[in-house]
């Protein structure tokens, strides 16, 4: 399974003037361990960037797809599409009661009208697919009316569809480091189903069919650790071939990614984001940012690279909205390294854990970017970093320099900075003074646009901040708390 898709519908993306050509891009099925030193320096497979819109409901997704195509952003990840508990919290849809999809974030017409509206635009939908378990509460009624029992879902699933670990003393996951408590006991006390049975691997396919009949292109399997992965293998078999699957290990304990992602799906890399989180805000730039930190990771071809997650603002293991300076810096490397499918994150604003700017009916209320000063939000703004111009702009780097390799590295405390082949250079400083040391690009002198920090990059081929790479290929020195990315594709004179 691959991002095909993606290319296929994608196109060539004008952006104002500029004209992005996507069949530069790396041909369908090429296997980047056939080219080499994968561990050292992964290759990149950037044209195929995304964004999870988080809690963004259905009408507001649909309206910022075509926003998300001019910017290069090529699939969107949702928020769970299907009925679940009632209640205040975000976390309510992670707790399904039935797979019809009238839910917080909008009505099933909405939903179809989102998927129409982005696909149109060239933009995948990927769903969010909880399917490892149903709720938690002993009963009650769903949000669109559904009357549930946490073993009982009418037309769905009974007792038996559930498994009854048996294993722990309240029958949940305990012990992360054992496999069946992992996978046959209850994440957080949700009724774990039994996705060993006929009905329910049925029941599943069906939901997850009928979300690709609406044109959806794949899923976030939400716990996939948490199910036997040859079950899991059953239910995404039945399915076409080139639906996408990104599934979400979190790695520790004894299951690790690397076992789901065997059959060309793709998963999150956990560590790359805890990587950026350790470098970016402790500074130790120069041992973090070693080269061979790639050697741990999921090979680049199957991997989500990524700065934060919905879980991981919350848990604080990542950067987030509030360290917003570093939050862009760490987004801007990411697009500037060359390692797996980068993921943006856009969030909202919250000083409590289970906060969701809601509307009348427990509906999650139409999204509004906050413009302004990136430091002083107030809870239930919405920030929609994805639209940051650094980031954006970013975007437009990471397609200009396609495929050219990490090289000719530079580390200094709280300085990182590598070439991309002889086509371009990124460097990001973390200091609080500008640094005024020489560094060597590599690159033929010239004065360069620099894509970070100009405004409205995609807009016009004007340029509002330009580097000057002198005859020996090197720049003097860099701001305090910024980024220079030049390519020989923006030179001004
Ligand atoms: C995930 N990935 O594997 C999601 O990314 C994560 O956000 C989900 O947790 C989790 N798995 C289950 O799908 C969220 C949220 C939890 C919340 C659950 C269930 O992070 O806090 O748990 O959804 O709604 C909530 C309460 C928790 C309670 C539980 C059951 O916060 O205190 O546990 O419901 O009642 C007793
Ligand atoms: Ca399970």
């Amino acid at each position: 399974m691959t991002f095909s898709r993606a290319f296929k519908t994608a196109g060539g993306l004008a952006i104002g003037s500029l004209l992005i050509s996507l069949s530069a891009c790396i041909p369908e099925n090429q296997d980047e361990t056939e080219i080499g030193l994968v561990a050292q320096t992964p290759l990149s497979h950037q044209s195929n960037i995304g964004v999870q819109l988080f809690m963004w409901n259905w009408e507001s997704i649909s309206k910022e797809c075509q926003l998300l195509a001019d910017t290069g952003i090529s699939w969107v990840l949702t928020s769970p599409p299907q009925e679940h508990i009632r209640g205040d919290a975000w976390w309510t849809v992670y707790q399904p009661v039935s797979y019809g999809l009238n839910s917080k974030l909008g009505t099933t017409e909405q939903f179809e009208e989102m998927v129409d509206t982005c696909n149109s635009a060239g933009v995948d939908v990927i769903a969010d697919a909880v399917i490892n378990h149903m709720s938690a509460s002993s009963n009650g009624t769903g949000f669109d009316g559904t009357q549930y029992e946490k073993y009982s879902y009418p037309g769905l699933y009974q007792r038996d569809d559930f498994h009854n670990c048996q294993l722990t003393s309240n029958n949940q996951i305990q012990n992360f480091n054992d496999v069946a408590q992992v996978r046959d006991c209850e994440l957080l006390g949700l009724s774990d189903l039994d996705q060993g049975r006929e009905n329910v691997q049925g029941k599943i396919t069906e939901y997850l069919q009928s979300l690709l009949d609406k044109g959806v292109a794949g899923f976030r399997i939400d716990a996939a650790k948490h199910m036997s992965e040859p079950e899991l293998r059953q239910i995404l078999d039945s399915l076409p071939d080139e639906v996408i699957v990104m599934h979400e290990v979190i790695p520790g304990g004894a299951l690790q990614p690397e076992q789901y992602t065997n059959t060309g799906d793709l998963a999150w890399e956990f560590g790359y984001a805890e990587n950026m989180n350790a470098f970016f805000d402790s500074g130790l730039i120069s041992t973090a940012a070693n080269a061979s930190r790639w050697g741990e990771y999921l090979k680049s071809v199957e991997s989500i690279g990524f700065i934060s997650n919905h879980d991981t603002e919350r848990n604080r293991s990542t950067l987030s909205y509030r360290q917003p300076k570093l939050f862009e810096l760490a987004t801007a490397t990411m697009l500037a390294e060359t390692y797996g499918h980068p993921m943006l994150y856009s969030s909202y604003s919250f000083d409590d854990f289970d906060f969701v700017p809601l509307g009348p009916g427990e509906s999650v209320q139409d999204v509004v970017c906050q413009d302004g000063p990136k430091d002083s939000y107030q809870a239930g703004q919405w920030i929609c970093q994805h639209r940051w111009t650094t980031t954006t702009n970013m975007i437009q780097f990471s397609f200009d320099l396609d495929r050219e390799p990490m090289e000719n590295w530079k580390r200094d405390r709280k300085i990182y900075g590598f070439s991309r082949g002889s086509e371009g250079y990124f460097l990001v400083n973390l200091r609080d003074e500008p640094y005024d040391e020489e560094i060597q690009t590599g690159l033929p002198p010239g004065v360069y646009c620099n894509y970070f920090s100009s405004e409205l990059l995609h807009e016009s081929t004007e340029c509002s901040e330009q580097v000057v790479v002198e005859s020996d290929g090197t720049i003097t020195g860099i701001e305090s708390l910024t980024a220079i990315a030049i390519s020989k594709q923006r030179v001004m004179e």
